[in-house]
């Protein structure tokens, strides 16, 4: 197999003050913070979609790069050649994952039984790279929103038929999951939402989403299946409305149906801009829900309102994911790149840009995070600000064993309240600026 990235060599670090485009200004993987290694925070992880399918077309206009690797479309040889190209990418940055829909890594057939047997012979070769080069799957999972069949959902949809359609491939998506040793299975409820109640029966539709879950669950563990699930929640886009709107809606339908047990959240930050909370919100709600699994590590547009899967390079945004990480203890899963070059971006060199962009932004946000953590302030006052609930009235309170009355007569016996701490907000924020420019 011959070499598909022929100008660009392995990516090293040279530090912040290398001028080698090529070159990792951040990412330094043996460098220990905290007592672990960056590698070992940060498992980094290529989405095929975006990296070895998407080529540049949007609504106006066709492709502008070339991804055919030397291989013509929609053919075999050509799914062939993407493992090639993305073995290749990954192994040059240092790339330990990668992870995949059903339909990134063959082209779709006719007949679903072609289809599983293109998805048997690609996937023999991909475990053929995998233990050459020790690079592992991150996640699966089946596209279910693409194919026309799916434009009332999957899950979701009226036709059982097409219920039918999603089961086998999710069956399929999460039996190649495992055949890869994935760590986890996604579901992104991409048309599983609505255009409009007029034609929609919610409850009918969320029942069934539930349904086909539990299914899931039940037949990935009788086949050894031992990762998490997750959900990635996304308010809106393709549909108007998606039910897994985010990470609390998400979390709460989890619970109502008795699957979150073997479910996480998958959070991405472009998702959760969307849905007009910031990526450091999503990951806290799911945090301190215990359901902190995964990341699709990209940035979106504030001045865009759509999913624009940008390659990351705020370092606000990416230390305070990695503050809440941290503190965390870290995620079960990794920092897969849902993230697309612009259309603009279209050579080989740019494929590479837009990873050494991704994985600096993330490794100097772990830096900055473990900084901030380190020094202490922000948690310092965030504990004491609270510091009132330790009386024995505040403990009573927290155990639950307080009653109305009881604080009633408190507040009259006090007649007014006469000191509120201040919040700080500005004070805080300089700390932060002051530890991220030092
Ligand atoms: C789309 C989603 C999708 C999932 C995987 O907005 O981010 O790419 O990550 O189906
Ligand atoms: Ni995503
Ligand atoms: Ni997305």
């Amino acid at each position: 197999m011959s070499e598909i990235f022929k100008n660009i060599p392995k990516i090293k670090y040279e530090g912040s003050r290398s001028r080698n485009p090529l070159s990792f200004k951040y990412y330094d993987p043996d460098r220990v913070i905290m007592g672990k290694t960056m590698k070992e925070h940060l498992p980094f992880a290529m989405a095929w979609w975006h990296n070895l399918c998407a080529a540049g077309t949007d609504m106006f206009g066709r492709d502008t790069a070339d991804k055919s690797f030397g291989a013509e479309k929609g053919t075999m040889e050509h799914a062939k050649a993407k493992v090639d190209a993305g073995f290749e990418f990954m192994t040059k940055l240092g790339i330990e994952y990668f992870c995949f829909h059903d339909v990134d890594i063959v082209p779709e057939a006719d007949d679903i039984k072609e289809t599983n047997r293109r998805l048997d012979e690609i996937t023999d070769y991909i475990l053929e790279k995998m233990n050459e080069t020790g690079i592992k799957c991150l996640w699966g999972t089946a596209n279910m929103f693409s194919n026309p069949r799916f434009m009332n959902g999957a899950g979701s949809t009226n036709t059982l038929d097409v219920y039918c359609f999603a089961a086998a491939q999710i069956k399929k998506a999460i039996e190649l999951t495992v055949k890869l040793k994935g760590k986890g299975y996604v579901f992104w409820g991409g048309r599983e939402g609505y255009e409009t109640l007029l034609n929609t029966d919610v409850k009918f539709e969320q029942e069934n989403i539930a349904s086909l879950m539990k299914m899931a669950v039940e037949y990935g563990r009788s086949i050894g299946f031992e990762g998490d699930f997750y959900i990635e929640p996304k308010p809106k886009e393709p549909m108007k409305h998606q039910y897994d709107f985010d990470a609390a809606t998400a979390i709460g339908f989890l619970r109502q149906y008795g699957l979150d047990k073997d479910f996480k959240m998958n959070i991405e930050a472009n998702h959760a801009t969307l849905a007009g909370h910031t990526f450091q919100h999503e990951l806290r709600i799911s945090a301190i829900n215990g359901m902190l699994g995964s990341i699709d590590a990209n940035q979106g547009d504030y001045l865009l309102g759509w999913d624009t899967d940008e390659f990351p390079f705020d370092v606000y945004e990416s230390t305070l994911c990695m503050y809440e990480v941290l503190k965390a203890g870290g995620l079960t899963g990794g920092f897969n790149f849902d993230a697309k070059n612009r259309r603009p971006s279209n050579t080989y060199e740019d494929m590479f840009y837009g990873f050494i962009l991704g994985m600096d932004t993330f490794a100097l946000g772990l830096i900055k995070a473990a900084e901030l953590i380190e020094d202490g302030r922000i948690d310092e006052f965030v504990k004491n600000r609270y510091s009132s609930f330790d009386s024995q009235l505040g403990k009573k309170i927290r155990d639950g064993k307080a009653t109305l009355a009881e604080l009633a007569a408190v507040a009259e016996e006090m007649g007014n309240v006469r000191d509120v701490a201040a919040g700080r907000q500005e004070n805080l924020e300089s700390i932060l600026n002051s530890i991220l420019f030092s």
